[in-house]
Order: structure tokens, then sequence, then C-alpha cells
């Protein structure tokens, strides 16, 4: 591991079983989507997760995060309930929206996930929003908004990098560049699609790109600007590459439908970070962190599918129109 991405035994336990905990919620919930007991479309961050885990790794409990649909991972990084979030992708009355969200609508506030949305880039001025109000209540917290790629061709991106560096908001913006928005690659969207960090730059938003899908580098890179953010440095972006391994949405792969090719997925499987990794533990502590994974994720489907729906006489209640 290079030198600038240190860590001790203990930082790679917690983040390995942070993103092995993750992978292995994602992977149940595609074996059980088929069932249709789940009941809102899934995006899955399999291959994804790195990004999450390294940024929140280096939040406070007072700091704020949202996300888009793809979100699991931002959720559970962040310290979102997993029993919360299961049932609440099965519609149950028990899950962290009451059931009325599912896997596109997430958020715990006390833990800091201000939530998640489907709208693509919605989530960027809205957590600039949650940057101003930390500003003003001036006890040093940070918000962190996460975006695909694809998010970055909506006018509020650039709106909000202005409006960031303008008015010097305490907000990161993490851009997860998986390189592709559904079936249409940034090559085909972007005369340059390697100039992300220049706009930023460009709109006064001091930016670092992290291409290599190491987790220990998106965590350098994370904590220095959080550091920075912190003493009132204003906005910062980071562009983590990524690559996401099933389909867009749902739980399945689709390297058989012609815009994207399994050669192309390999390098990024085989540096996967899981187990990359695993291989730096013991294996005994290994196991152990497997088992206890294995046994909360089963609690948290069973909690799911015995928790009740929403009564009907709910249908309208927490909702604003
Ligand atoms: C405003 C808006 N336009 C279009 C869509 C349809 N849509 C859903 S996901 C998506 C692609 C977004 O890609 P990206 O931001 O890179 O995120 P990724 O899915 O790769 O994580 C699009 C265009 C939408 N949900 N919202
Ligand atoms: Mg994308």
């Amino acid at each position: 591991m290079p030198k600038a991405f240190a860590a001790s035994p203990a930082d790679i336990e917690r983040v390995y079983r942070a993103i092995k905990r993750i992978r292995r919620v994602e992977e149940v919930t595609a074996d059980i989507y088929p069932s249709d007991k789940i009941k809102s479309p899934v995006h899955l961050a399999i291959g994804q997760e790195l990004v999450s885990v390294a940024v929140c790794d280096v939040l406070k409990p007072g700091d704020v995060v949202g996300g888009s649909y793809r979100s699991h991972a931002v959720f559970l990084a962040k310290g979102g309930d997993l029993n919360a979030m299961m049932a609440e992708m099965y519609g149950k009355d028990t899950g962290c929206c009451r059931g009325k969200g599912g896997s596109m609508h997430i958020g715990d506030a006390a833990v800091g996930v201000a939530g998640s949305s489907a709208v693509v880039g919605t989530q960027i001025p809205m957590m600039a929003g949650y940057a101003l109000a930390l500003k003003h209540q001036a006890k040093g917290g940070v918000a962190v908004v996460f975006f695909g790629d694809g998010a970055t061709e909506e006018g509020c991106f650039y709106e909000t990098l202005n409006f960031a560096a303008l008015m010097n908001l305490p907000l990161l913006f993490v851009c997860e560049n998986n390189g592709y928005a559904i079936h249409e690659p940034i090559a085909k969207r972007r005369a340059r699609p390697d100039a992300l960090c220049a706009i930023a730059n460009a709109m006064g938003v001091p930016a670092r790109r992290v291409a290599d899908g190491n987790t220990f580098a998106v965590r350098d890179a994370a904590g220095s600007a959080i550091e920075r953010i912190r003493k009132g440095g204003g906005p910062e972006f980071i562009e983590a590459q990524v690559y996401r391994w099933r389909e867009h949405v749902g739980p399945n792969e689709d390297f058989d439908q012609d815009y994207r090719c399994r050669s192309e997925a390999e390098p990024w499987m085989a540096n996967d970070e899981v187990t990359r990794l695993a291989a730096l533990i013991d294996p005994a502590i290994r196991a152990a962190i497997d088992d206890r994974i294995e046994a909360e994720i089963a609690a948290a489907v069973t909690f799911a599918e015995q928790s009740p729906p929403p009564k009907p006489e709910e249908l309208h209640t927490n909702v604003f129109a």
C-alpha cells in the first residue's frame, strides 16, 4: 500500500467491515428481488461502495450527507439503521420513511442522512441548503453530497457550485463517476469527459480526482478536504472513478445489453476492494467479521418480512401534496 494511503490494522478492519457489509446487503437484496417482496426499484452500488465508506469514515456524527436513488451505501456508511432500510425496501411501516419512500428515498435524520432523491441532481442544491444551515449554526458541521457523473450534466450542479463557492459553504461535492448515465457512456455525453475537476475549479471549488478505486486514496482525499472545509475553507469537489457491476436499475448483470461488455468490467472486478482488503486481514478475524455481517443481514430480512405494512389510514400522512 503506498505510504500516503497508510492505514492501521484497525482502519483496515473497520473499512473492510463497512464495505463488505454493504456489498452483502446489496447481494442479498438482489437475491430477494425476484420474489417481488421488495416493493420499489433498486439501484445497486455493488462495486462502488468504497466511496461512501471512505468519505463517511472521516465524518463526524453531526455532519450531514445526501445522495441519489443509488444511496444504500451512503445510508449505511453514515450509520443508517439496516433494519429500517430493509423494511423501507419492503414498503413496511417500520421502514426509515415509514414504507413510503422505498429504496430510492432513504433518510435517517438521527444519524445525519438527510435523504436521497430519484430526480437526478436534485440532492446537490438540497445539500447546499444543509451546508448553509450548518454554516449559520457555526458548530463546524460539514455537508456532503454524493452524485453520479450524469448529475453533473444538470443545470443545478453548476448553479450549486457557484453558490457554494460564493457563500463559502461547508460542502463537499463527491462525484461517483462510474462512466455511465443509464446506458450512455460519458464520452458520448461530454466533449471533455476528463474535465469534471476543471469545471469545479473554474467555478471556484478546489477539485481532486481519485482514479484508482482505492478506498484509502479516497479517504485521504476526503479527510484533507473535510479538514479544510471544517476550518472555514469553503466547498471542495472530489471525483472518484468507480465502476457499476450490475445493471443501472435491478438485480442483474447487463453485459449482454450491447452498451458495454464484461471485458470493460474485469479490471475493476480484479481490483475489488472487498477482496483486496480481505487479504490484508487475519483470516480468523475476517471470518468473525463476515459471520457477524451475515447474522445482522439475516435479522434485518426477518425484521422486514415480519413488520406490518403502513395502515390504510396513513395514506395521506407525511405527504405534502
Ligand atoms: C432530472 C432527471 N432526468 C432524468 C432522469 C432519468 N435518469 C434516472 S438515472 C439517470 C442517470 C444518472 O446517471 P448518474 O448521475 O451518472 O448516476 P448513476 O446512475 O450512474 O449512479 C437518468 C438520466 C431522472 N431520474 N431525473
Ligand atoms: Mg453514472
